[in-house]
């Protein structure tokens, strides 16, 4: 019996070792990247596993810790991963979850999986991906505990003490040699944990970062409601408590929060299973059909709706609103480039029924509110008859001088999208030093002066009045907004946007992110956006130059160069493109072989958004509040 249980022993030993083996060759299949978004991905991976044990009622509260040491703990109050001997694999169920991919979801019937890729990837994966890896589980009156190196137990389960409360704690220190970066984000984090906060309403996350002190807790009574309005905060509501109805049917539950503003922008956020679905989806679809239908109807019923008065479209029924679809699915299906396009087509119609019904009875029973929401609505069906003949006056503008291209921009010589480029470039200096180091024959320059258009609170017709835009628009080709944007005439294979490494600089570079997403979102999706990278420094070593392009990269420069020359390191910190000559931008930024550019990413752009409308709310305290407290992530944004 022994030898046999030796083989059993051995037959899973070493399937577990080519399971971590694959991970830890291909982390990007597991993970996404093995950039900062990978990194902290980790962390996103222990606490899904948390959450999901919230959500069967199991667990009250989370609590993230950001060590001293690069390392982080996940802890919640759940039942903690069971300890007891499994029986196929002969060693105990808490090392089968940590080693064994996708082991997870053997042990514990869960009332939904999040799978496609994304997440629910198992904790396994953290384990691989981890230096050291330590797992703490309180569990029928005892403490137990085991480690691992790289995945590999470097010890069995053993008891290290009593306890009478139940829970499991996680703490790795992800490995150096697979994350190009290895410093998780107080920032980054806690934003993740808070919409996860408003998404599990009641339950209770906090985050601490050991190095600085800084804590933050979540806990949202309101849950989606409380959402909207943090969403909001900066705007003037038209219904101050927001609109909000749930619904269960066939195992899926649907949560939808909805609120109306006086801006003109449109605020979707849609997940399942606490997955921000930015491609969307079959519940979306079901939402958006739903909502315009319910005020139709209700707007002809209560006569709110004039003759002659146009019917109102999608468009007309989402300016100014702000609305969260949060659906939880068994089996839902992932589809899209990012995996992030929910495709379950038994969705829809749960959806739109659930919103038909429910909408229509609220509108009902608030009559004043209604009254001001189908107000709202008519006046942009209104208004987007002004918008349409103004679009046709700009195109008809535009073909006139589709010859004369914009007189600001320096065209390169290259003809055809292939291979060309633009760099969109903050302020005439730096587009004079741009022109001068660019290789014209291949890269254009279009230099901006000023701040673009708010385009928050502005329309599609006076957007293009805005002159900083029209240029924009003319100089790409694609003409713009729903109807009228066409990929296939884009000039430029890549848009590059050129900004200084500084709030002003962050600032634009968020707008010019922003106006992208709402406006030629398809640019962004098919990968044409990029962001520059000018270094932040210029550090003289002995005779050479080095150009150095965050702070963390400079420490570790200043760290080498001290042992081998005690001479003074000459820096030179670069405060704009304008204060490097051509020759200098053209090595550090804009040549091919040389530069790095970020290639901007629909999440990325939808962040920018999401910021954005912070930073453009109507006060402006907390508006200034956001830029001082948020200067550094601001800039952050691009990581
Ligand atoms: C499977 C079964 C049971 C708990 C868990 C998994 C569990 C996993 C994680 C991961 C992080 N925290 C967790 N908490 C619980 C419970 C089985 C039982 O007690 O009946």
């Amino acid at each position: 019996m022994a030898v046999k249980k030796e083989e059993v022993y051995d037959a899973t030993q070493i399937q577990v070792l080519k399971g971590l083996d694959a991970v830890r060759k291909r982390p990007a299949m597991y993970i996404g990247d093995i950039s900062i978004r990978g990194l902290h991905h980790l962390v996103y991976e222990a606490v899904d596993n948390s959450i999901d044990e919230a959500l069967g009622g199991y667990c009250t509260e989370i609590e993230v810790i950001m060590h001293k040491d690069d390392s982080v703990s996940v802890y919640d109050n759940g039942r903690g991963i069971p300890v007891d001997i499994h029986k196929e694999m002969n060693k105990s169920a808490l090392e089968v979850v940590m080693t064994v991919l996708h082991a997870g979801g053997k042990f514990d019937k869960k009332a939904y999986k999040v799978s496609g890729g994304l997440h629910g990837v198992g904790i396994s994966v953290v384990n691989a991906l981890s230096e050291w890896l330590k797992v703490e589980v309180a569990r029928d009156g005892k403490v137990y505990r085991q480690e691992y190196n790289i995945g590999a137990p470097v010890s069995p389960v053993r008891v290290v003490g009593s306890r009478k409360s139940t829970g499991t704690k996680v703490t790795f220190l992800p490995d150096k040699t697979i994350f190009k970066k290895n410093k998780f984000s107080f920032e980054i984090l806690s934003e993740r944990l808070r919409e996860l906060a408003f998404l599990n309403k009641d339950l209770k996350i906090s985050i601490t970062d050991e190095k600085t002190d800084r804590n933050e807790k979540f806990r949202y009574k309101g849950g989606l409601v409380s959402f909207i309005e943090y969403l909001d905060q900066n705007r003037e509501t038209i219904n101050k408590k927001p609109i909000y109805f749930a619904a269960e049917k066939d195992h899926i539950s649907v949560e939808i929060a909805l609120a109306y503003n006086d801006s003109y922008t449109e605020n979707l956020y849609s997940y399942v299973n606490n997955i921000h679905t930015i491609e969307g989806g079959t519940h979306l679809i079901g939402f958006k059909t739903a909502l315009t239908r319910s005020l139709n109807n209700f707007a002809m019923k209560a006569k709110l709706l004039k003759n002659g008065d146009p019917t109102l479209t999608g468009e007309d029924v989402r300016e100014g609103l702000t609305a969260i679809v949060s659906i939880k699915h068994p089996e839902p299906q992932f589809e899209g480039q990012t995996k992030t396009k929910l495709g379950n087509s038994e969705v829809r119609g749960l959806v739109e029924s659930i919103v038909n019904e429910a909408l229509t009875e609220q509108l009902e029973q608030n009559s004043t509110i209604a009254r001001k929401i189908i107000d709202k609505c008519r006046s942009s069906a209104l208004s987007r008859e002004a918008a349409r003949k103004a679009k046709e006056l700009t195109r008809r503008k535009t073909m006139l001088e589709s010859e004369g291209l914009p007189g600001k921009l320096a065209d390169c010589s290259a003809r055809g999208p292939e291979k060309t480029e633009i760099f969109i470039v903050e302020g005439d200096s730096a587009g004079g030093s741009a022109k001068q180091g660019r290789n014209r024959r291949f890269q254009a320059i279009l230099p901006l002066r000023g701040k673009i258009l708010n385009v928050e609170k502005a329309r599609v017709d006076k957007m293009l009045s805005n002159e900083e835009i029209r240029i924009i628009v003319a100089s790409l080709g694609t003409g713009i907004g729903r109807d009228d944007f066409q990929l296939d005439r884009l000039r430029y294979e890549k848009i590059i946007i050129m900004t200084d490494a500084d709030v002003d600089g962050a600032h634009i570079r968020t707008l010019l992110l922003t106006f992208f997403f709402r406006h030629m979102r398809e640019l962004v999706e098919k990968g044409h956006l990029y962001i520059a990278q000018p270094p932040l420094y210029r550090v003289k070593a002995g005779k050479d130059y080095a150009y150095i392009y965050d702070d963390e990269e400079l420490e570790e420069f200043m760290k080498k160069n001290k042992k081998s020359d005690t001479d003074k390191l000459d820096i030179q910190r670069y405060k704009g493109l304008g204060e490097m000559n051509p020759d200098q931008l053209w090595k550090t930024t804009m040549d091919p072989e040389q530069r790095t550019l970020l290639q901007v990413t629909i999440e990325e752009a939808f962040e920018a958004d999401f910021i954005f409308s912070m930073l453009m709310g109507d006060n402006v305290e907390p508006r200034r509040k956001f830029i001082e407290e948020n200067a550094k992530y601001v800039r952050n944004l691009d990581v």
